[in-house]
């Protein structure tokens, strides 16, 4: 970080059902038949397949950008929205016109269809503490299977429900088999957060050295066992899943 550019893929997660507390925010000010994305910026597309969740920030602030009226908006931090804006994204350069504006806090439990996830049905917006306001668009989609802070976050989630003001179910998915790795079998972030003993979302410190093992092991050991690349190596598929995505519409680079 600070240094280099970040190639994000950008993933485009509509939304199906408004939470209960979004919906007056969000009433009237976008047009009926118009679609909202909450938008992730992702460092692993060829892991999309098993999305269980996407995570905001409960406090964090966030609009909605309108990138064509009528038809098709984006739910992502304002600083995002501004780097969107000088990277040809929003129509006119340099401009992200914002409809309305919402917490974190307020999206919690959106229904949104994630591409690529097997959860066909929706996925739910649930909180995550540790989103950083400061990278990406201050949204995250969770894949438990690879990313040990996802896991880390699902697991805690299941577990306090009540506290996070959330209906279980909506965090106790089943975790799809995505990538095989020599050192850490088919689900890599539960095999690191267990044998590390990672108790909670908030072992920042050992969570970030799980976070880097997983990507390196993933990353130039890792084969993947789902989808339509199953037999490539994540090395290969990455790209591929990526213009897919890309092709179909369903997400963006993104770049910071
Ligand atoms: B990754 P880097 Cl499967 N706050 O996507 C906290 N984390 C954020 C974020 C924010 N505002 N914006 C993006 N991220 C996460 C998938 C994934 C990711 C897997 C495995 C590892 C992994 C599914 N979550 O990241 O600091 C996003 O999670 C570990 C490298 O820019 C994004 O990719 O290097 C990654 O962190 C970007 O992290």
């Amino acid at each position: 970080e600070g240094v280099g550019v970040q190639e994000y893929t950008a993933l485009k997660l509509r939304v199906k059902e408004w939470a209960e507390a979004a919906r007056s925010k969000v009433h009237g000010k976008v047009p009926e038949g118009g679609n909202v994305y909450f938008v992730p910026a992702t460092l692993r597309p060829e892991t999309m397949y098993g999305q269980t969740h996407c995570f905001v920030g409960p406090g964090i602030t966030y609009g909605i950008y309108e990138m064509e009226k009528g038809k098709e908006y984006y739910f992502i931090s304002e600083r995002a929205a501004r780097n969107m804006a000088f990277q040809n994204i929003f129509p006119k350069w340099g401009e992200f016109p914002k409809v309305a504006e919402l917490q974190g806090a307020d999206v919690i439990g959106t229904l949104v269809q994630a591409p690529l996830s097997v959860h066909k049905d929706g996925i739910r917006i649930l909180p995550m503490e540790s989103v950083k306001a400061s990278k990406g668009t201050g949204v995250v989609t969770s894949v438990p299977s690879d990313s040990p802070d996802d896991y880390a976050t699902m697991m805690d989630l299941i577990k306090k429900a009540d506290y996070y003001k959330i209906k279980k179910e909506w965090a106790d998915l089943e975790i799809l088999p995505i990538i095989e790795t020599p050192s850490y079998g088919n689900l890599t972030a539960k095999y690191l957060v267990e044998t590390m003993k990672i108790n909670s979302p908030k072992d920042a410190k050992q969570l970030a050295e799980a976070k880097d093992l997983a990507y390196k092991e993933g990353f130039y050991q890792g084969k993947m066992i789902f989808g339509e690349f199953a037999g490539k190596s994540v090395e290969e598929a990455k790209p591929l899943v990526r213009q897919q995505l890309i092709d179909n519409g369903e997400a963006f680079a993104y770049a910071e």
